[in-house]
């Protein structure tokens, strides 16, 4: 069986990924589709629009040799990474050996890019990062609004837009009898006590894995994901991503096509109106196979923040765009990640099994400056150890730009600016290690190395809603071009970012739809 009971059939997930013709004149294109992308071409088909979306990643919509899409996190393979000849995994050590492993180079699903000294890890394919994530669905608490979007009425996003994505995502929470008594929960739950023994308070995060398909999966009554450490290389069954959602149900209106394997390189004003967007379609190594110009009277930048900037950033560079203004790249945060592992007595055992999929937290955002995820460590023995990845309010903010020298565009983060979200993360965790008279794990990021504080699974900003755009998502200088993506959103979020993307993308694509079509 391929997906979880509430997947699409492999047939529905096929469908509609006709590639696109060189020559094509197509009334929208939207570039990448993950959440921004996908909730565009969702509702502009509703309004009888014909979408076509180009995507650099794979379909993942056939399995491999081993009857599976998706590679499990225990054992990477080249479904794994994006084109790279060596895993790069988030958590790079275990008990003092190294964990990373050859694999051969593939359009594989989770990217490790590196820029400016942060690895940013960032979901390719159909699907975006809904594919790779955890699926973790946190609306911001309602005071924190204000300092993520200062620009954008609260009323309306807690009322109406926060509420439809929340649906639409199909997110929920687990059910607090089944947590209590779940041996997959073990962590979470020595998570739970540990952090109300320091006077934290702990609160149920929402996901959109599907609880009762995991309540199933515990009982053996179907195929495992969450319980068989699935995450980060996709979940084959259980998670709700936008392939089951938002791209499902776009594409169930006829009105949209998706071209995966087509990167988009360059996007210039056509001289018979609107734009003339060339593309790369790759095979699965990462050649270029073919080259293709087509024209889209519209374009939606949703390439993710990191994509959708090199591309605007090398766009008004190289004068393709030349109207974009001076706030383009700028703004951009790491959502304030860092990640750290604490070290249990023997009396609070974590857990041999434990679900891939997080569903708790510690709020000490308002006193702290941190909200932590009780994260698992799925490494199928008993470790003693307590995972966290934590959100942290860090106050930098770094510029991408065009270097003509290496051709590239760049980005100017330092790796000293994590310190910011080291100290907040402290706020809770040295606490706890001083009620529980625990440590912190040296062995996970490297020897003697305590904090993962190299990377960011939430990239954010760079075309920031309101200064590298209109209040709406529509780029000054160029009529017809939007951002619709994590890049509007100013560096942070408190809170983990999808849900965020999706609502706020929800509001600028009902104005747009009224407004411009
Ligand atoms: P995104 O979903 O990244 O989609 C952009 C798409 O554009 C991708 O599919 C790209 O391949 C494609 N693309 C890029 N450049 C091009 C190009 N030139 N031409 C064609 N296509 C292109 O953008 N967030 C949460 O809220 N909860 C979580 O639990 C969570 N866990 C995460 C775990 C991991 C390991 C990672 C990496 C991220 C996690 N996130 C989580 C972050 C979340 O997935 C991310 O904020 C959103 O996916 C960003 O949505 P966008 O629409 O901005």
């Amino acid at each position: 069986m391929i997906g979880g009971h509430n997947s699409p059939t492999l047939a529905a997930r096929q469908q509609n990924t006709a590639v696109i013709e060189p020559g094509a004149r197509i009334p929208v294109l939207v570039i990448g589709t993950g959440y921004g992308g996908s909730v565009a071409a969702l509702r502009l088909a509703q309004a009888g629009v014909e979408v076509h979306m180009a995507e650099m990643g794979m379909a993942w919509d056939t399995p491999g040799p081993d009857g599976k899409i998706f590679a499990n996190t225990t054992s990477p393979d080249y479904r794994s990474f994006w084109l790279r000849t060596r895993t790069k995994q988030p958590i790079s050590n275990f008990l003092g050996y190294p964990l990373d492993k050859d694999v051969p180079r593939y359009t594989g699903i989770l990217d490790a890019e590196e820029m400016g000294g942060i690895t940013v890890y960032q979901g390719r394919g159909v699907g975006g990062g809904s594919l790779v994530n955890g699926g973790m669905a946190v609306t911001p608490q309602r005071e924190n609004f204000g300092a993520v979007l200062p620009s954008v009425d609260a009323d309306e996003m807690y009322d109406v837009y926060y509420p439809r994505a929340n649906t639409e995502l199909g997110v929920s929470t687990i059910d607090p009898a089944w947590f209590e008594t779940a041996a997959c929960y073990q962590y979470a739950r020595v998570g739970r006590k540990h952090a109300q023994r320091s006077g934290f308070p702990f609160v149920f995060v929402p996901d959109v894995y599907d609880w009762d398909y995991m309540k199933q999966e515990a009982a053996g009554t179907v195929p495992k994901s969450a319980l068989a450490g699935e995450i980060l290389y996709g979940n084959n069954h259980g998670k709700k991503t936008l392939q089951q959602t938002y791209l499902a149900r776009a594409r169930a209106t006829g009105k949209v096509t998706v071209s995966p394997l087509h990167r988009v390189v360059s996007v210039a004003p056509a001289a018979s109106g609107g734009y003339t967007v060339g593309m790369e379609q790759l095979d699965t190594g990462g050649a270029v196979t073919a080259t293709k110009t087509v024209t889209a009277g519209r374009v939606f930048f949703a390439a993710g923040s990191v994509g959708t900037c090199k591309l605007l950033v090398r766009l008004k560079a190289n004068g393709a765009l030349p109207g974009l203004n001076g706030e383009i790249g700028k703004g951009w945060g790491d959502n304030g990640n860092v990640m750290c592992g604490r070290a249990n007595h023997m009396w609070d055992p974590t857990g041999a099994l434990q679900s891939a999929i997080p569903t708790a937290g510690i709020d000490n955002w308002a006193a702290g400056g941190a909200f932590a995820e009780v994260a698992p460590l799925p490494t199928g023995i008993e470790t003693y150890a307590s995972f966290y990845l934590s959100i942290t309010r860090n106050p930098h903010r770094a510029e991408f730009s065009w270097n003509p020298a290496s051709g590239k565009v760049e980005l100017n983060w330092q790796t000293s600016w994590k310190q910011p979200s080291i100290t907040m993360a402290k706020s809770i965790f040295d606490r706890i290690n001083a009620k529980e008279g625990t440590i912190y794990r040296t062995d996970l990021f490297g020897a003697y190395k305590i904090w993962g504080d190299h990377l960011t699974y939430h990239p954010l900003g760079g075309a920031v809603l309101n200064k590298a755009t209109d209040n709406y998502g529509r780029l000054h200088g160029h009529s017809g071009l939007y951002v619709i993506d994590g890049a509007l959103i100013p560096g942070n979020t408190s809170v983990n970012p999808f849900v965020t993307i999706t609502a706020l993308a929800e509001r600028n694509i009902e104005k747009i739809i009224a407004a411009d079509f």
